[in-house]
């Protein structure tokens, strides 16, 4: 029988680490999930499978404690999801967003290079990183012009990933993802932001939602797919770096006229611009070009843009009903 592979998720309790958590169960790996200490139990995203994995303290701004839990369990593969994700909050904690989103995988990659050199290493690059875009659409070759401390940040962790690779030859690899929602988004984003408002309204427990740029155009795709793309990254002979999104972009305004329209309501009636939500520099339009890893890893996103509101809008109906 081939021996169970063990894979350390940093960034478990998180949106896609609960996703790809379930994946990699699925396909019988022994899960380390790395976390960082909380006055509260973090546990909502992965209640369900929380007693099916191992929990590891550790904290991407502090190399001991990541140092120790590398050196201990010597994974077979290492994704690294954590990272101060909110784009907005960058700008009030650049530093903040600087140690983990970028110095924090340096931390995590000097941990594998000294304790497990032959794991195999996935860091979640953004498509922030091309900020103000220099090509539509933009694929693994299109320059970097990131628009916040956030995008700054994720552009460090990008290339210190492929100097990793290149200066010590580790299999480390970077998915350069666009947006991805699911019913487990943060609530602060602007799909979640929009299909909870949604249900609020359609509840009678709200009666209007406050928006920042409606013009701003996503690439937007289900979180579910893309983890099984991280996953292939790590499965192939050699390493490299892929851009996972769907080609297919909307507008917030669509977002918008979507999710009401999920309940037979008109988002005029309810949406207000407020100033408070727009961004010290936007990032205008972002379009992803998959062909590279349809191409080389088969995947392709399964859920389109409709479904993924939808599903979302119905699950924060169901959520909000059950109190
Ligand atoms: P989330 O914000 O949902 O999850 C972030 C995770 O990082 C949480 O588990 C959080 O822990 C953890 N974390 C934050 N700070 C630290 C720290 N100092 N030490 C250890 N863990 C920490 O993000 P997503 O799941 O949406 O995204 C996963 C990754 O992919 C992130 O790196 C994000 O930047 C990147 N990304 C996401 C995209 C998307 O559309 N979702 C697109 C492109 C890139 P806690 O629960 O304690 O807060
Ligand atoms: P983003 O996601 O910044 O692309 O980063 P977010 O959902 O926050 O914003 C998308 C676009 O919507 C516009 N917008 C609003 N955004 C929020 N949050 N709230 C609002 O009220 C609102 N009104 C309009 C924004 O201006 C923006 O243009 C996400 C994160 O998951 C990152 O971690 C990840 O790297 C990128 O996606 C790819």
């Amino acid at each position: 029988m081939a021996k169970q592979r063990k894979a350390l998720i940093t960034g478990i309790t998180g949106q896609d680490g609960s996703y790809l958590c379930e994946l990699l169960l699925s396909k019988n790996y022994e899960i380390y999930g790395m976390v960082r200490r909380a006055s509260h139990v973090p546990f909502e995203r992965i209640k369900g499978i929380v007693d099916r994995i191992h929990i590891l303290d550790a904290d991407l701004t502090d190399q001991t404690s990541i140092d120790d839990i590398v050196s201990s369990v010597k994974p077979d593969e290492i994704y690294n999801l954590a990272a101060q994700s909110f784009v907005p909050t960058s700008w009030n904690q650049p530093l903040l967003t600087g140690e983990v989103t970028a110095l924090g995988v340096t931390r995590l990659l000097n941990a594998m290079r000294r304790h497990a050199p032959k794991s195999r290493f996935y860091q979640a690059s953004s498509s922030e990183m091309f900020g103000k875009v220099l090509e539509v659409p933009q694929k693994e070759t299109t320059p970097f012009y990131p628009r916040s401390p956030y995008g700054v940040s994720k552009v460090y962790g990008h290339y210190i990933t492929i100097n990793y690779r290149e200066s010590y030859g580790l299999y480390a690899v970077s998915g350069i993802c666009f947006n991805h929602e699911s019913p487990r988004r943060g609530l602060e984003f602007v799909t979640r932001k929009v299909t909870h408002g949604t249900a609020r309204i359609k509840l009678g427990l709200a009666d209007e939602l406050p928006m920042g740029n409606l013009k701003a155009k996503r690439d937007w795709g289900f979180a579910g797919d893309y983890v099984e793309a991280m996953w292939l990254m790590l499965q192939q002979k050699e390493p490299d770096d892929y851009v996972l999104a769907t080609g297919e972009i909307h507008t917030v305004e669509e977002l918008l006229k979507t999710s009401f329209a999920a309940v037979d309501l008109d988002w005029r009636k309810y949406v207000r611009v407020d100033k408070r939500f727009l961004r010290p520099a936007e990032v205008d339009l972002l379009c992803g070009d998959p062909t590279k890893a349809k191409r080389k890893l088969g995947w392709k996103p399964k859920v389109n843009f409709k479904q993924l509101i939808d599903m979302m809008v119905e699950s924060d109906l169901e959520q909000l009903r059950k109190g």
